[in-house]
């Protein structure tokens, strides 16, 4: 898994755009690692579209996660779930996957990070760094709690909420391994290009982090 940059494929934001298309841009502009976010439709529904994203994932080497639905990761033998807080918890939700599936978290708080690294989740998004119309409910924490979370988290610390390629240093130079992120890919006019745009912004924040830590 690498998730320097995890777009989160999301028909509400896609501003009626097939996700397929959208799955295709990314890919094209370098992303590595997806999640399918659908907070509407049904999973019967939803299956037909899911299963394209799948294969088309399993056919690039892209990771594919499926947001809330434990059942659906299942049927699609994604490469793992993401689960809220309102989810199921990782505890409960851990046995039901097949061994080697990946089990990410969202989390608000320093309590609910370490105690999703404590549930034994293989990586821990963050949120929401900035301000964002995507989650109306968002609870800013901002890259401060990334800063704090840094030198206790052992498995990838992602960034989640707001995040633009203007913004995306920040949350880097905070100590996020990555970031995720829905309106700024999926509604962008040209997806591609925002995936590559934020790419060169990690790789830069990176370059810029290495180069700021003494020596020794
Ligand atoms: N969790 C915390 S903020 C957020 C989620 C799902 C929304 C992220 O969407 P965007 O459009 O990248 O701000
Ligand atoms: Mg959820």
């Amino acid at each position: 898994m690498d998730p320097t940059l995890y777009v989160i494929l999301d028909r509400a934001a896609a501003r009626g755009r097939d996700l397929t298309d959208l799955l295709e841009s990314t890919i094209a502009g370098g992303c590595h690692m997806v999640q399918l976010r659908e907070k509407e439709w049904p999973s019967g529904r939803l299956w037909p579209l899911a299963e394209r994203l799948r294969a088309r994932c399993r056919a690039a080497g892209v990771t594919f996660i499926v947001n809330d639905r434990v059942d659906l990761a299942l049927a699609l033998d994604a490469d793992g779930v993401h689960l809220g807080q309102d989810d199921l918890p990782p505890r409960v939700a851990r046995p039901l996957l097949r061994r080697g599936m990946i089990l990410g978290l969202s989390t608000h708080s320093l309590e609910q990070a370490r105690a999703g690294q404590a549930a034994g989740a293989d990586y821990v998004a963050v949120g929401s760094m900035f301000p964002t119309a995507t989650k109306p409910d968002f609870r800013l924490v901002g890259p401060e709690l990334i800063r704090k979370l840094r030198g206790e988290i052992r498995g990838p610390l992602i960034g989640i909420g707001g995040i633009t390629p203007d913004t995306v240093a920040d949350v880097i130079r905070a100590g996020a391994d990555g970031v995720a992120v829905i309106s700024a890919v999926c509604a962008a006019d040209d997806p591609a290009a925002a995936t590559r745009g934020f790419l060169d912004a990690i790789r830069e924040a990176r370059r810029a982090t290495v180069e700021r830590r003494p020596g020794p």
